[in-house]
């Protein structure tokens, strides 16, 4: 399987992140390691360089197999979930410049923590239902560009619902599109699931990306999932695409890089 990690354009940071800053050493530092792809994450995909990244990006050799979005989230509150038909307005524009971002490298777009919170005093259902909505106009719009969108369960200690495959499942049913498939997150599943590889299996084809870390959220390799068991789960359901690490920068951003390339090379080949 082919291998990528995560790395943030200047405008967005997040802590899960090998590499931030500094776009171009860190495209270098990515290719030079043995990586075959780089995940870019991207707060307003207006006020990045596109043709620098693209630029560095060749030059490197590397593919982009996805975008992260959920900096918009962290930063400005964007979110798929908000009770006001406004915030989720903005929100929908916003993906839709990351759509126009990612047909740059054909890359699937990334709908994590950007699906946003349950608000207070406000329905699952009702939250469900603007979400389900917001879904489909991204993925309409990124079906007119040709790519896909990815739905991320997330933990709960960052978001009140959409934690499981199962709820990303049940919300990519409610969505109604072919190209809305999971993301899949070991670091996440850890927490959530009930077992990693039973949930791998029973998302199966609709597997889309994956991203790799450990228990600690270190490299894989530093901590205690069995990834030789996350490979036989993957390989049962005919995955074939990017094998992406989104790390902590620990013990230091290089040995991470290097160790997670390390393990994926060894165990998912
Ligand atoms: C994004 O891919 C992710 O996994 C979240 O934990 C970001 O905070
Ligand atoms: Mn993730």
């Amino acid at each position: 399987l082919r291998a990528a990690i995560v790395v943030s354009t200047p405008d967005a940071e997040f802590d899960a992140l090998a590499f931030k800053g500094e776009l171009s050493r860190n495209v270098e530092r990515v290719a030079r390691l043995g990586y075959d792809g780089v995940e870019i994450a991207v707060r307003d995909p207006s006020r990045v360089n596109v043709e620098e990244i693209k630029h560095v990006v060749d030059t490197w050799e590397l593919e982009v197999p996805a975008v992260g979005t959920g900096q918009a989230f962290l930063v400005e509150g964007l979110s798929l979930s908000s009770p006001d038909n406004s915030v989720r307005k903005r929100t929908v524009d916003r993906l839709k410049l990351q759509v126009e971002f990612a047909s740059n490298f054909a890359a699937a777009v990334i709908l994590g923590l950007i699906r946003g919170n349950v608000e207070r005093g406000i329905k699952r259902e009702d939250a469900f239902g603007w979400l389900t909505e917001g879904v489909r106009m991204c993925a309409e719009y990124a079906l007119g560009a040709g790519l896909t969108v990815l739905i991320e369960p997330i933990n709960r200690y960052e978001v009140n619902y959409i934690n499981t495959v199962a709820e990303a499942l049940e919300l990519i049913d409610a969505v109604g599109m072919q190209n809305v498939y999971v993301l899949v997150d070991t670091f996440h599943m850890n927490i959530e699931e009930r077992s990693i590889e039973d949930s791998i299996k029973m998302a199966g084809k609709r597997v889309g990306h994956v991203h790799v870390a450990d228990s600690n959220r270190w490299a894989p390799g530093l901590g205690h999932i069995d990834f030789a068991s996350v490979k036989g789960a993957l390989e049962e359901i005919g995955y074939s695409g990017y094998i992406s690490a989104e790390i902590l920068p620990k013990p230091d951003p290089d040995t991470a890089a290097r160790r997670a390339i390390q393990t994926i090379r060894q165990v998912f080949g």
